[in-house]
C-alpha cells in the first residue's frame, strides 16, 4: 500500500507562514489576471517568432484552460509538460494552473525512461509536448509513453516551434494540435491556493528524478521574494537561457519572477553563447542565469564577440558550485555583476545580494531568501550541529521547502528528519553573516585508502591553472586503495595542458600528496545533466567503462 500522496506542512507551521504574510492565498491564475490588468500592453514573453503582451498571455491561458476542461482535464489531474523554451510554455502552464491541473515539469532532454517514470508515478492523464526540438521527434516519444502508460489519455502537440530542423512532423495518430485546443474563455473556479500547483523534479543525483509537490502559496512566496532580491522592475528583461521548466530559470527569479515584476521574459531556444549573446543585444536583456559550465563558455566567448552585451546588469551562476576562480572571471569578461544562486527544486534558495561585498559574492553561494528558512549544519553521521563556521551537512526547513516527495513514503523516511528538515545532501560552511559556502556533496568524497579527498578541493586547485576551463574529480575503483582519484579537465580554447603538468601544478600549491589527482584526463567537454550541470554520474560510468569519447591521457 502506498502512503499519503504528499506531506503538507503541519498546521502550526502553516498558520505561522500565513501570519507572517509569506503565504497570501493567491493562485498563479489569479496572479496572471492581476498582472494582465496592471501591464496589459507590455511585453510579457518573447521567443523565436512570437511575442505576447500580458493581455495576450492572459487570454491564451484562459482559452487553453477552457479547452483543457472540455477535453476532460479536471482539477488535481496531472499533465506531463515537455516543452522547450517556446513562448507557448507560459500559456500552457498558466492554463493548467487555472484548471487546477498539475503540470509535471519534464525537461526537453528527458527520454522514454524518464517520461514513462513521470507519467506512471503521477498517473498523468495527458502529455503536452512539441513536434520536434533539436532534431528529435518529441511527438513520437510522447506517443510511445502514452502507449505504455494506461492513465495517459491525450497527447497534445505544439507544431512548428523553434529548432525543429527535421522537417514538418505530423502529430502522430490520436494526438491533438495545441493550436486547436483553445476555446472561448470562461470563468473557472479558482483552485485552493494552499493546494499543490505542480510537480517539479528533483535534481536526481541518484536514480530517476523524484516528484516534488509545490503549492501556489509556497512557490509564489519564493517567486515574489526572488524578484525583490534580484531587484526586478517592469523595465527588467530576463533571459531564460537554461530549459525554462527547471526550477532555477522558472522561479529564481526566472520567468515567473520576471512576470511577477511586470518585466519581459526572453526565451532562448539554446543556451550557447552565440544564441544568448544575440538575444541579449537584440532584446536589451538585463539579467540571466546559467550553470557554471555555461558561465565558463560564455566567459571565453565574450572575449571574441562583437555583440553588444552592455545591457546585461546581472549574470546569475548556480545549479552547481561556481568556484572562486571562475567567479572572478565573470565580471571583467561580461561587464556585469555576478550573483551566485544555490537552490534546489525541493525549496530553499540562497542568493548573494546585489549589495554584498565582492569577497562574499566571489566565495559564497549566498544566503537564504527568508528569515524563516531554518538552517542546520550537522555531522552527517550523528545529525548533531557542528560548531559555528565548520563544515557539515545542510538540513533545512521553511515556508517554501517541501515536507515530503510525491508518493514516496519510504524515501521520505530518510530524506527528511523526523521533525521535517529536508536533508539536502550538500556539505556547507556557514559564515557569521549567514551566507553559505557549498563545499561539496555528502557523498562526493574519494576514499583513498582511508584518506578522504574532497573532490571539490582538487577541482578548485585545478581550476586555478590558467589553461583549465573546468575540472571534475571522481573516484575510480582501485584494487589496492579501494578508490583513487581521477580528474577530468576541459582546457581553455587553444590550450592542451599535459596530465603531468597539471599534477605538478596541484602538488606545487602545497597540498597533501593524496590530494594530487592520481589520473588526469583532458577531454573536450563533460557529459551534462538535462539542465547542463556536469554529470559526475556519467563520468563515473565512463571511467568504469574506461571509455571517454575525445579523452586523451598525457
Ligand atoms: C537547482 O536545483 P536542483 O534541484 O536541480 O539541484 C539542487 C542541487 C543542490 O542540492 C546542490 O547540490 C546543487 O544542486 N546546487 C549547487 C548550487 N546550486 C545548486 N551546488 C553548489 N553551488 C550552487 N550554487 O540546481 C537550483 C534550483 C533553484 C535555483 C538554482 C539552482
Amino acid at each position: 500500500m502506498r502512503g499519503p500522496d504528499h506531506t503538507p506542512w503541519p498546521p502550526d507551521f502553516a498558520a505561522r507562514y500565513r501570519a507572517a504574510g509569506h503565504w497570501r492565498g493567491q493562485t498563479f491564475g489569479a496572479l496572471l489576471t492581476a498582472l494582465a490588468a496592471a501591464h496589459a500592453d507590455r511585453t510579457a514573453v518573447v521567443g523565436e517568432g512570437a511575442r505576447f503582451s500580458y493581455a495576450e498571455l492572459d487570454e491564451r491561458a484562459h482559452r487553453l484552460a477552457a479547452g483543457l476542461v472540455d477535453l476532460g482535464v479536471r482539477p488535481g489531474d496531472r499533465v506531463v509538460v515537455q516543452l522547450p523554451n517556446v513562448p507557448e510554455f507560459l500559456p500552457v502552464v498558466f492554463g493548467l494552473f487555472r484548471v487546477g491541473a498539475w503540470p509535471v515539469f519534464a525537461l526537453p532532454a528527458h527520454r522514454d525512461t524518464e517520461l514513462v517514470h513521470f507519467a506512471e508515478q503521477a498517473e498523468a492523464v495527458a502529455i503536452v509536448t512539441v513536434d520536434a526540438h533539436d532534431r528529435y521527434d518529441h511527438a513520437a516519444l510522447a506517443r510511445r509513453v502514452a502507449d505504455r502508460v494506461a492513465s495517459v489519455r491525450h497527447v497534445v502537440v505544439l507544431s512548428g516551434a523553434c529548432g525543429a530542423n527535421i522537417g514538418a512532423v505530423e502529430p502522430p495518430a490520436g494526438a491533438l494540435a495545441l493550436d486547436e485546443l483553445g476555446r472561448a474563455p470562461r470563468e473557472l473556479p479558482d483552485p485552493d491556493p494552499a493546494g499543490v500547483a505542480f510537480l517539479q523534479l528533483s535534481g536526481g543525483s541518484t536514480g530517476l528524478p523524484k516528484l516534488i509537490p509545490r503549492t501556489h502559496d509556497d512557490y509564489l512566496y519564493s517567486v515574489r521574494e526572488s524578484a525583490r532580491i534580484c531587484r526586478l522592475t517592469p523595465e527588467s528583461v530576463y533571459l531564460a537561457a537554461l530549459p525554462v521548466a527547471h526550477n532555477y530559470p522558472l522561479s529564481s527569479p526566472g520567468v515567473l519572477g520576471a512576470l511577477h515584476a511586470g518585466a519581459t521574459c526572453v526565451l532562448a531556444p539554446r543556451p550557447d553563447a552565440d544564441t544568448a549573446f544575440r538575444l541579449i543585444e537584440a532584446e536589451r536583456v538585463t539579467i540571466t542565469g546559467v550553470v557554471p559550465p555555461l558561465a565558463a563558455a560564455w566567459v571565453q566567448a565574450a572575449s571574441r564577440t562583437e555583440l553588444d552585451l552592455s545591457s546585461l546588469e546581472v549574470l546569475q551562476v548556480g545549479g552547481a558550485k561556481c568556484g572562486a576562480e571562475l567567479a572572478a572571471r565573470i565580471g571583467p569578461a561580461l561587464g556585469c555583476a555576478l550573483q551566485q544562486v544555490f537552490g534546489m527544486a525541493e525549496g530553499m534558495v540562497n542568493y548573494t545580494r546585489l549589495d554584498d561585498p565582492a569577497d562574499v559574492v566571489l566565495v559564497t553561494q549566498g544566503r537564504p531568501i527568508s528569515l524563516d528558512d531554518e538552517v542546520r549544519v550537522v555531522d552527517p553521521l550523528t545529525d548533531e550541529d557542528v560548531p559555528a563556521g565548520e563544515t557539515g551537512a545542510l538540513l533545512t526547513r521553511g515556508p517554501y521547502t517541501i515536507r515530503g516527495y510525491y508518493r514516496a513514503a519510504a524515501h521520505n523516511a530518510t530524506a527528511f528528519t523526523p521533525d521535517g528538515f529536508y536533508r539536502t545532501g550538500d556539505l556547507v560552511r556557514r559564515c557569521a553573516s549567514g551566507h553559505l559556502e557549498v563545499v561539496g556533496r555528502v557523498k562526493d568524497q574519494i576514499n583513498r585508502g582511508g584518506e578522504k579527498v574532497a573532490a571539490e578541493e582538487v577541482e578548485n586547485h585545478l581550476m586555478a591553472h590558467p589553461d583549465v576551463l573546468d575540472a571534475a574529480v571522481v573516484g575510480v575503483p582501485d584494487e589496492y586503495l579501494g578508490e583513487r582519484s581521477c580528474a577530468y579537465v576541459v582546457p581553455v580554447a587553444g590550450a592542451r595542458p599535459s596530465a603531468g603538468e597539471l599534477r605538478r601544478f596541484v602538488r606545487e600549491r602545497g597540498v597533501a600528496a593524496f590530494t594530487v589527482p592520481d589520473r588526469v584526463l583532458v577531454v573536450d567537454a563533460f557529459p551534462a545533466t538535462p539542465v547542463g550541470k556536469t554529470s559526475k554520474r556519467e563520468l563515473r560510468a565512463a571511467i568504469a567503462r574506461s571509455l571517454v569519447p575525445g579523452s586523451k591521457e598525457r
